[in-house]
C-alpha cells in the first residue's frame, strides 16, 4: 500500500501526482474510504504549511481545488452502494463559515448508508436549522465546523433548536478539524465525529439501529 504517497503529494500541491495515486489506488482495490483518509491527511498538512506561512490563501485555494478533484473519482466509488433508508439529517456548515469538503463527504457517505440528508448548504443561519428541523422532522442534525472562531455559533444553533422547543426530537453530531469531545460538550451536541465512518457508526447508535 503507497497511500502515503498520496498525503505527501497532495501536501506538496502536485496535482497530476495526486490524482493519478487516487486512480491508482482505486484501481488496486483500496476502499474509498481509506483513500479519503489519506487526502484528509494531506489537507492537514497543507492547512499545517498555510499556519506556519509557507503557504498562502492562494496555494489553500489550489489545495481545494486539488482535493475537489480527487473527491470526483471517490464520490462514484462511494454513491454506487445504496441501501434501505434508515433515517434522516439535515446536515449544514455552521454560521460565519464557508468550509464545505467535509460536510460533502459526510452527506454523501451518510446518504449511501441509508440515511436521506438535507443539505442546507455553508454559512448556515441558527434560524435555518430550525426551520428546517420542523419542515422536515429528522431524527438527525449534523453541524460542520472548520473554524475555532464559530464554536460561539454552533452553541447558538443548538440553543435555537432548544429554544424552539426541538433539541429533544433531534440527536445533534458535529464534527470538522478542529472539533472534539470537549467542543461537542460545550456546545451541548450529542456526538463529535471525527471523519465520514465515524459518522456513520454514532449515526446509527444515535437512530438505535446498529
Ligand atoms: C481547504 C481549506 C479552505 C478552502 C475551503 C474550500 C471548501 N469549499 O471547503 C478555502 C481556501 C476556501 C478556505 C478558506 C478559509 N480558511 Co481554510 N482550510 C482549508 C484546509 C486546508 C482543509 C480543510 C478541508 O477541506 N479538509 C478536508 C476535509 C475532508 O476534512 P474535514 O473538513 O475535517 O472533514 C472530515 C471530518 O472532520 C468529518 N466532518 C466534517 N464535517 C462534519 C460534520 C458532521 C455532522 C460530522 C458528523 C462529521 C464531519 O468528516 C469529514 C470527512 O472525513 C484547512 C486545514 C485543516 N487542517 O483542516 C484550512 C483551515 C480550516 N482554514 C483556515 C482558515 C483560517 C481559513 C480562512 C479564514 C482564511 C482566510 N484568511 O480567509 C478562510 C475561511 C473563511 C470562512 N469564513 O469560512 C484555518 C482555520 C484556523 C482556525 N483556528 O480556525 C485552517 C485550519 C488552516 C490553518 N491551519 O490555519 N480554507
Amino acid at each position: 500500500m503507497t497511500t502515503h504517497v498520496l498525503v505527501q503529494a497532495l501536501g506538496d500541491l502536485e496535482e497530476a501526482a495526486v490524482l493519478e495515486q487516487v486512480q491508482r489506488e482505486l484501481a488496486d482495490g483500496v476502499p474509498a474510504l481509506t483513500v479519503l483518509e489519506e487526502l484528509q491527511k494531506g489537507m492537514v498538512l497543507v492547512g499545517e504549511r498555510f499556519e506556519c506561512d509557507e503557504y498562502f490563501l492562494s496555494e489553500l485555494i489550489f489545495a481545494a481545488d486539488i482535493f475537489k478533484q480527487a473527491n470526483s473519482y471517490l464520490a462514484i466509488d462511494l454513491e454506487q452502494r445504496a441501501g434501505r433508508m434508515i433515517g434522516a439529517m439535515v446536515l449544514g456548515t455552521v454560521k460565519n463559515d464557508i468550509h464545505d469538503f467535509g460536510k460533502d463527504i459526510v452527506g454523501m457517505v451518510l446518504r449511501s448508508n441509508g440515511i436521506e440528508v438535507v443539505d442546507l448548504g455553508v454559512n448556515v443561519g441558527y434560524e435555518r436549522f430550525v426551520e428546517a428541523v420542523e419542515e422536515h422532522k429528522p431524527g438527525l442534525v449534523g453541524i460542520s465546523c472548520l473554524l475555532t472562531t464559530v464554536y460561539e455559533d454552533m452553541k447558538a444553533t443548538i440553543d435555537a433548536l432548544k429554544a424552539a422547543g426541538l433539541r429533544d426530537q433531534v440527536k445533534i453530531l458535529i464534527g470538522g478539524g478542529p472539533t472534539d469531545q470537549v467542543v461537542a460538550d460545550y456546545v451541548g451536541a450529542d456526538a463529535c465525529c471525527r471523519n465520514a465512518q465515524e459518522a456513520v457508526d454514532a449515526a446509527k447508535r444515535l437512530l438505535g439501529v446498529g
